[in-house]
């Protein structure tokens, strides 16, 4: 299986964390992909041509199998939680999948808004929205809140999809914009110190992408 990647993207680690938990790394080809700092906003053109051939959307991560590709990190990881990971990672149905389906929104939202802002912010000091970089702000600062105070108490033992990404949003948001989203969520940030030293968040640490 191929997986097209970057190390600054949270939603390719989200992907590569939950590889690393079901412990099928040596199963995948890591293609690295290589953006302009135009991505925000404009056609990227300097596209690999397989790249471009796999996925008409045209981000990362996508995952192309010998039957099937996939262009977004919840199918992908859907997928690799059904044929690998004998649901260990999201429960199959009832109660612990709307749960965990619930967390998920959340912080996925929260990484929206952070993806967003880095276009924003991209776009330059003459271009950007001060209105909208607060706007994504807010709503990281608000959805980091809110699964301290709604989903933290009920984690559970297993580092499952609910605590990947919420995991990823929390260090994607250290990462780029620093220590700030502390404040918003101090439990929640005691919580990510700790799972930050998993091995599976160790390897997948962000770094910046290489540039075309
Ligand atoms: N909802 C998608 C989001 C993927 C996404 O936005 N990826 C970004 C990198 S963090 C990307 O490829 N952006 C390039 C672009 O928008 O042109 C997922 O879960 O995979």
């Amino acid at each position: 299986m191929r997986l097209y990647v970057t190390p600054a993207s949270p939603w390719v680690r989200r992907v590569r964390v939950a590889i690393n938990e079901l412990g099928i790394a040596d199963r995948f080809e890591y293609v690295q992909t290589r953006w302009p700092h135009s991505w925000g906003t404009q056609t990227v053109t300097t596209l690999a041509p397989d790249f471009a051939a796999a996925t008409p959307v045209a981000r990362i991560p996508a995952l192309v199998t010998d039957s099937v590709t996939f262009t977004d990190s919840n199918a992908i990881v859907d997928y690799l939680n059904a044929e690998f990971g004998a649901y260990r990672l999201l429960a199959r149905e009832g109660a612990a999948r709307w749960k965990a389906l619930a967390v998920i929104a959340v912080a996925s939202g929260n990484l929206e808004a952070q993806i967003m802002r880095r276009a924003e912010l991209l776009r330059g000091d003459d271009k950007r929205s001060d209105d909208f970089l607060a706007k994504m702000r807010d709503r990281q600062m608000r959805c980091h809140a809110a699964i301290e105070k709604d989903h933290l108490a009920s984690f559970g033992e297993t580092f499952d999809l609910a605590q990947i990404t919420t995991a990823v949003a929390c260090g994607y948001d250290e990462w780029r914009y620093g220590p700030g989203w502390r404040d918003a969520a101090p439990k929640l940030a005691a919580w990510y110190d700790a799972v930050a030293q998993r091995p599976s968040m160790k390897a997948t640490e962000p770094a910046e992408t290489p540039q075309r």
